[in-house]
């Protein structure tokens, strides 16, 4: 992988870059729409390559592990074929997934135990075999194995889990140094930064990331639940430790307003479910606010979607009529609003690149923080 930092704002800290790997060229910042199971939900990778135009999307070991299995990937040559994708894909590490089992599961320093949420079966995660399944599943980039703490966290907590976060980081990377890449293109891993909300913690887990000299570095454990204040906090705090010549991604973030404000303190990556899975619940993101589809408000409402709108489907149809297949249950509606969604989150990170090169992204980031904070 290669990083070439393209652009410093001079009036904020966020940056324009590009990361080059073996499937092209990502064009950052970059918003990575999430494919868990090896299907960005509701969209076609048709539809997903030609409207919204990702150079990456992400996928999740757990899901994968579970199903198909590492056997079935394997086979089918790696997720890149398996799904049809030849862009950049990468995977988390499960993580974060393991976390939000939180009933189902006993993390121990060997490894995390749990129960599968599709037949209740038991397997157990470990740095090692985490590394193993994510070279078998074949994506460009690859996590660290991680704690993902809760919030809010004790401070011993909080402190026990980074440590042992950072003890499975050098687990993780001496094992695969022992994994040969398997499908003919190299896998670029990413270490990911922990400590809660704690500022002494954050920052020693922040030097420890940066001191491995990976290839990218990755920001966890934020929103969990905590006030936006306190992201931005520490996001600021770690991204002034990590290293200015790679990638900073910061981990399951986030509204259009939280990812405006994380560039601005030099974040280069993002994923979120936030697009997909709110547009099936009728939420549509615009740059004047939010839109809830379903409210009666937009029954005779023929305007277009959303007229500024990057994708066939925010001209082509009208509000009242997306409301009505809300109304009527079709599938056709989630798949619209999934449509208008990605192509909305794309469209912003396209344009904070834009406006970083231009140089005026600071005026451009706030004015948009305060349109888009209106529901419509
Ligand atoms: N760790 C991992 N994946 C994640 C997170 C994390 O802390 C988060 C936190 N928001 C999202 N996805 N491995």
């Amino acid at each position: 992988m290669e990083f070439t930092l393209v652009q410093k704002d001079k009036a904020s800290k966020a940056r324009a870059g590009e990361i080059t790997t073996d499937h092209g060229t990502i064009q950052t910042p970059i918003f990575m729409p999430v494919g868990t199971v090896a299907s960005v939900k509701g969209v076609h990778q048709r539809e997903l390559k030609e409207e919204i135009d990702p150079d990456i999307i992400l996928g999740n070991t757990y899901h994968l592990y579970l199903r198909p299995g590492t056997d079935i990937l394997e086979k089918s040559g790696g997720l890149h074929k398996f799904m049809g994708w030849d862009r950049n894909i990468l995977t988390d590490s499960g993580g974060y997934q393991v976390y939000s089992l939180s009933d189902n599961r006993k993390i121990k320093e060997e490894g995390v135990k749990f129960k599968s949420h599709i037949d209740g079966s038991y397997h157990f995660f470990t740095p090692e075999n985490v590394m193993e399944i994510q070279r078998t599943i074949g994506a460009d980039v690859i996590m660290a194995f991680d704690e993902c703490t809760p919030y809010p966290c004790d401070y011993n907590y909080a402190k026990r889990s980074m440590h042992m976060t950072h003890r499975w980081l050098d687990r993780c990377i001496s094992h695969l140094e022992k994994l040969p890449f398997k499908y003919g293109y190299s896998q670029s891993f990413f270490p990911i930064v922990q400590g809660s909300t704690f500022k002494d913690l954050r920052k020693q887990s922040a030097e420890y990331i940066a001191s491995v000299g990976a290839e990218g570095n990755a920001i966890g454990g934020l929103s969990v639940g905590e006030p936006a204040e306190e992201m931005y906090e520490m996001a600021e705090l770690v991204c002034d430790i990590l290293p200015e010549d790679k990638p900073r991604y910061l981990m399951g973030v986030g509204t259009p307003i939280n990812i405006l404000e994380n560039i601005a303190l030099g974040v280069d990556m993002f994923d979120c479910v936030m697009p997909t899975r709110n547009a099936r619940n009728g939420m549509l993101f615009t740059a004047h606010g939010t839109i809830n589809i379903k409210n009666k408000k937009w029954e005779a409402d023929f305007s277009p979607i959303d007229e500024m709108g990057i994708t066939f489907v925010d001209t082509e149809y009208s509000k009242a009529y997306l409301r009505h297949l809300f109304a009527a249950n079709e599938y056709l509606g989630k798949q619209i609003a999934t449509i208008h969604n990605l192509g909305f989150y794309l469209w912003l990170v396209r344009t904070a690149r834009e406006r970083i090169l231009a140089g005026d992204f600071l005026q451009w980031k706030n004015q948009m923080v305060q349109q888009m904070d209106k529901r419509l």
